[in-house]
């Protein structure tokens, strides 16, 4: 092979996941946000049963009591919000916010916490300090002047419990169920698909499954970076010679070797476990066929020789097999070959080993459900494990890999633009006036709305809303469309600086400070990926006397808005027990909510599925028909096309990017890269380290972003290109979704790449 040009910042990496590179890149977070006398002791009072809760993943704990389990981003996580940084008044004073907003991310968030709250000033461009009564005062003012259809609640998976119960419950009172949230742009797909197939939109597997599974099906996750601590249960599970078979599109370090910073031997020897026992390279967008690849040389394997379908099980506790496997049937080798970019002879060697365990478990993430056949990818896992009876024993089951570390537990107290009638009735029940019926906004919807000039104020819990959502070119001025914007944040960032007529920035107590109210001290409570609710206690000083928790501002703008409330919003305040109550009498499965929290490690919300019980309106598990292999048109096909996934770095939590390395894959010190496997440059005319231009094909529109590095990538599929999220959301349409779900179909997005144009 010729030997390549020298690309600044690309260059291989051959260590492991984990192991001491992690150890290092601890060490760095710590030296550049915190004082390294304070970040020990709080890094050893994460996810222990009387501290706080990571706000980096949701990946639980066992038993939440063993000693502090070493995460490299959970580290980052953490440092990065007890950071000594700080961003004051006076910073504020001296720089414009069209000034700030050239900054990018990064810097933004780097300069450390908001310490006041503050109030965008027109004449000034810039932002100044305000009394938070005052700020109050002139929301309710603004609020109560707006019809409740004109007003959208976002919120961001960090919320606790109590925040996201009291968000819904103002914004409810008020007279709206527009909720825009996280999910709807991350696992909606298995929120709405997850009902329809076993009748609750959340997993079904444990901890402990993992001590018993057979096998372990993993489909576009990376847990390497996305969901670290998950990397000890696969070290586990690999050591126990279990197959775990994973399906992605790239080649992603953790997934193949990892080193457990806990296993001292490993680390000593410079050793590593491998993760995958076999890696397939699927298309993007391409597991659809592939699992219905897999599926189909099931069925194939059973006619052949009997007992491989779990005949019971299906009889007995599912409906509409007969037309999935008809569909199953009609769906040539031919189409699923070429959809899924895999050999027959691979998706058989697959069935095979899934056909001899009996115990399977599926993970998935951001690769599957950010399509847009999202739901219907996510209803195939479900019919999959369906089909040996994979739900209700043990290690079995499915596993969504949930984002935010209580984006599932917002959901689960009422963050939905959906609710049900059941729990408007018994919210109905316990405070004493009607609530809205009809269906709210989602995120893409209330983008969509702002365009239209049909939302007019955004309250935002956390998060980076404009950011996040595909379409920057769109989205980003929609926000300034606004009569009203209020965040409530911990640090700056560029959809704060997208100001409104008015725009409010509400610095608020992050999971490791302290958060006392009048009855003193207060917990929090959270929800994991695997229903685990238990409680969250800050214990280091908070970043500024001004901050309020995220309750305690949220009832602040409730009573403003609405003076004749029927909630006690300052008892609430007083004693989040009081919240707690309040959600254990309107969500089903907090029974002695208070009670069961003061026990380390909390309790588990119930799972009927785990029992094999089903609450979908038949009360069977549904088999569900994909139809087809492709998740869109073929006039997105075309043969210049090529897949755009846009995707994590090392170094980032969504939005916040923490440094800009992204050491498995081998980039340092920069983003603006484009992941290309060598065939496809070549095609091109394209060599390592050209600067291209990529656009997305779709009609109408231009969508462009310029000037990325293409590098020749070795794990990535041919045909599939990567860039980083959220540089690259200019690319994605606002309207390109699944229909399902509403999800934004980040993961693979048609483009063309072409060497970029001389200026
Ligand atoms: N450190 C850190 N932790 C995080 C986050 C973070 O940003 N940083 N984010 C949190 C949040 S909100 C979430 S939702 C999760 C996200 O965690 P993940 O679900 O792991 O999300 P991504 O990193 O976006 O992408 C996952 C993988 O999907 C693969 N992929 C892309 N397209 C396809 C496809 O079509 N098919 C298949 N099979 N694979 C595909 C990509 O190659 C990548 O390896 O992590 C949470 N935890
Ligand atoms: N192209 C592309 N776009 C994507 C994705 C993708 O894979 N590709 N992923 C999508 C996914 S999965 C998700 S979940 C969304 C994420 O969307 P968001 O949840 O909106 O974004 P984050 O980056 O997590 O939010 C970061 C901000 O949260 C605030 N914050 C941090 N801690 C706290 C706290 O304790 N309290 C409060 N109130 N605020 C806090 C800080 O001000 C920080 O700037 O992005 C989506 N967008
Ligand atoms: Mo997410």
């Amino acid at each position: 092979m010729a030997i390549r040009r020298e690309v600044p910042g690309i260059r291989p990496y051959d260590g492991p996941a984990g192991g001491w590179g992690a150890l290092r890149a601890t060490t760095q977070a710590i030296r550049l946000q915190m004082e390294s006398v304070k970040a020990p002791i709080t890094l050893l009072r994460t996810n222990q049963p009387d501290g706080f809760d990571c706000p980096g993943c949701a990946w639980p704990d066992k038993e939440h009591r063993s000693t502090f389990q070493f995460c490299e981003n959970g580290a980052k996580a953490v440092t990065w919000e007890a950071t000594t940084k700080r961003v004051p008044p006076s910073f504020f004073a001296s720089n414009t916010v069209s000034s700030l907003l050239q900054m990018s991310d990064f810097e933004l968030e780097d300069m450390g916490r908001i310490t006041h709250p503050m109030v965008y000033d027109r004449a000034t461009d810039t932002f100044r300090a305000v009394e938070w009564e005052d700020a109050f005062a002139r929301i309710g003012e603004i609020l109560r002047g707006l019809s409740p259809e004109q007003v959208d609640f976002y919120t961001s998976g960090r919320a606790s419990n109590e925040a996201a119960y009291l968000f819904q419950l103002l914004a409810r009172e008020y007279g709206t169920n527009n909720f825009p949230d996280c999910s709807n742009m991350c696992h909606e797909p298995t929120s709405v698909g997850l009902p329809q197939s076993i009748g609750i939109g959340k997993g079904t597997v444990s901890l402990d499954d993992f001590d018993h599974c057979e096998l372990i099906i993993s489909i576009g996750h990376n847990p390497g970076t996305n969901h670290p601590r998950m990397m000890g249960t696969l070290h586990e599970v690999s050591r126990r010679n279990v197959p775990i078979i994973v399906f992605n599109p790239l080649r992603e370090r953790a997934l193949e070797r990892f080193a457990d910073p806990q296993n001292w031997l490993e680390m000593a020897t410079y050793g590593s476990t491998r993760i995958a026992s076999t890696y397939y390279q699927v298309d993007a967008g391409g597991d659809a066929a592939a699992l219905k690849g897999i599926m189909k040389a099931l069925l194939a394997m059973d006619a052949a020789q009997g007992n491989i379908l779990d005949r019971d099980f299906i009889a007995i506790y599912t409906e509409g097999f007969d037309a999935f496997a008809a569909d199953l049937d009609t769906t040539s080798w031919e189409d699923i070959e070429k959809a899924s970019g895999l050999a027959r002879a691979d998706l058989e060697a697959v069935a095979k080993l899934y056909a001899e365990s009996n115990a399977t478990i599926v993970t998935y993430g951001m690769g599957v459900t950010q399509h847009c056949r999202g739901t219907a990818n996510v209803r195939l896992i479900a019919d999959l494990l369906f089909l040996r009876g994979n739900f209700g024993k043990p290690g079995a089951g499915i596993c969504p890999l949930r984002g935010h570390s209580n984006v599932q537990g917002n959901r689960t107290v009422g963050i939905t633009e959906k609710p049900s009638e059941d729990f408007l009735k018994r919210m109905e029940d316990v405070f004493g006036f009607s609530l809205p019926r009809g269906h709210g906004r989602d995120a893409v919807k209330t983008a969509q709305a702002m365009i239209d000039g049909k939302c007019k104020a955004l309250i935002c819990l956390g998060g980076n809303f404009a950011v996040a959502l595909p379409d920057s070119d769109q989205s980003f001025p929609a926000m300034k469309t606004l009569d009203l914007s209020v965040h409530l944040g911990t640090k700056l960032n560029r959809t704060h600086l997208l100001v409104a007529k008015e725009t409010y920035l509400f610095p608020c107590l992050g999971r490791t400070e302290l958060d006392v109210q009048a009855n003193g001290p207060q917990s929090v409570t959270v929800e994991d990926s695997m229903s685990m609710v238990h409680a969250s206690a800050g214990k280091l000083t908070p970043a500024s006397e001004q901050l309020r928790s995220e309750p305690a501002i949220i009832a602040g703008i409730a009573q403003a808005t609405l003076p004749n409330t029927k909630v006690a919003w300052p008892d609430l305040i007083a004693d989040y027990d009081r919240i707690r109550d309040l959600i254990e009498k309107t969500v089903p499965g907090f029974d002695s909510f208070n009670d069961r929290i003061r026990v380390p490690g909390g309790f588990r919300l119930p799972l009927p599925p785990t029992e094999r019980k089903w609450p979908t309106p038949s009360g069977k598990a549904v088999f569900s028909v994909y139809g087809g292999v492709k998740e869109d048109a073929d006039v997105l096909g075309g043969e210049n096309v090529l897949r755009l996934m846009t995707i994590r770095s090392h170094d980032q939590y969504n939005t916040t990017i923490y440094a800009l390395d992204d050491r498995y894959r081998g980039v340092f010190g920069r983003r603006d890269v484009l992941f290309m496997n060598e065939s496809d440059m070549t095609a091109r005319g394209l060599e390592h380290g050209d600067v291209v231009d990529i656009e997305t094909i779709v009609t109408g529109r231009q969508l462009r972003l310029k000037g990325l590095t293409a590098i020749a990538y070795e794990n990535i599929v041919r045909g599939s290109v990567a860039a980083y999220y959220p540089e690259a959301n200019v690319l994605v349409p606002l309207d390109y979704i699944d229909k399902e779900s509403g999800t934004p179909s980040y993961k693979s997005i048609p483009v063309r790449v072409v060497r970029a144009e001389a200026t």
